[in-house]
């Protein structure tokens, strides 16, 4: 039997997409980029965020593709990729229905203190019921702030009008195109800051976004606010959230990505009642991770046989 092409991969991957693979790739680890044969590995999988750099891909001399599993390629190096012939495949289009779920998942959940909610039902002291505890936010006919109106930010904005929500949004370049049908009205970051009562972050992680919401824009934000990052964690600054959020000069924050990720387990904002954190489960349905599985192995394998790929970033 011929050999198959040595994939170097971020293990272990799901049960299913190693077996989908299993006929026609040998999977690697990691680490094999440092061991002799590294320049025999074919291609590279990368199934969480695991950091492609000009340093990796000089060791992979052999390397015709790299399909990552998911949307955000802030982890690869493309331009390094690109300069080297290398394509780089993602799945965009297929995980915005999840991640705005999950946005407005943590929105509500934020906002009407869920999890708080969840403990002290399951806890010792709820022996009585008691009309002033645990108080949230009005979520219906609030004001909502999306800052990157992309794919994912669009869903977010579709789902907020079920809600009688007024929504806002910024982006980088403004979209008047789809105001209208969205019902969306764009501000400066600034001024939406200034005015939301929810913020969701919906951007990818650039050099421009890194830090977008530091000091200075948790300040601008309403004491009654809460802010949702369903983005990338290096968005926000985590020591000035852990700073707004311990001296409650916001209401609370709902973060599916965190930086780093996942937090050292001695973090001070693990501590705090009013953060909710989730695992990075942004696209985590059974549904949209087959379809994700599915589009990343078809990049790999029309990489690995020189053809087009469906979903190629650079
Ligand atoms: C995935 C994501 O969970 O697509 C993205 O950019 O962050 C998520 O959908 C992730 O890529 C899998 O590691």
């Amino acid at each position: 039997m011929p050999k198959l092409p040595r994939v170097l991969a971020d293990l272990p991957v799901s049960p299913a997409i190693a077996e989908a693979l299993r006929s026609h790739v040998e999977l690697v680890p990691w680490h094999a980029a440092d061991e002799p044969g590294a320049a025999t590995i074919a291609a590279i999988y990368t199934y969480g965020h695991p950091t492609v750099d000009p340093t990796l891909l000089a060791k992979l001399p052999g390397v015709r593709v790299i399909s990552n599993f998911g949307v955000g390629v802030d982890h690869i190096d493309v331009p390094a990729a690109t300069a080297r012939g290398i394509p780089v495949g993602n799945t965009p289009g297929i995980l915005d229905g999840a991640t705005a779920d999950q946005a407005f998942t943590l929105l509500l959940a934020a906002g009407r203190r869920l999890i708080e909610g969840d403990r002290y039902a399951k806890g010792p002291d709820f022996v009585r019921y008691d009309p002033s505890y645990l108080l949230g936010r009005e979520i219906h006919h609030a004001t909502l702030g999306i800052i990157g109106l992309g794919r994912i930010g669009a869903q977010v904005a579709r789902r907020a009008r079920a809600f009688d929500m007024t929504v806002l949004y910024h982006n980088r370049q403004r979209r008047v195109d789809v105001e209208q049908s969205l019902g969306v009205q764009y501000l400066p970051r600034e001024a939406l800051l200034t005015k939301s009562d929810y913020v969701v972050l919906t951007v990818p992680l650039t050099a421009q976004t890194r830090h977008l919401i530091g000091r200075t824009e948790l300040a601008a934000m309403k004491p009654t606010a809460i802010l949702v990052n369903v983005a990338r964690g290096p968005v926000v600054d985590t020591d000035a959230l852990t700073e707004a959020l311990q001296l409650r000069t916001i209401f609370g924050a709902a973060l599916d990505v965190t930086d780093p990720e996942p937090l050292p387990r001695d973090h001070p904002l693990l501590k705090l009642d009013n953060v909710i954190i989730a695992p990075h489960l942004g696209s985590a349905t059974v549904e949209t991770r087959q379809r994700m599985a599915q589009v990343s192995i078809e990049n790999l394998l029309a990489g690995l046989a020189g053809k087009a790929l469906a979903f190629r970033v650079g």
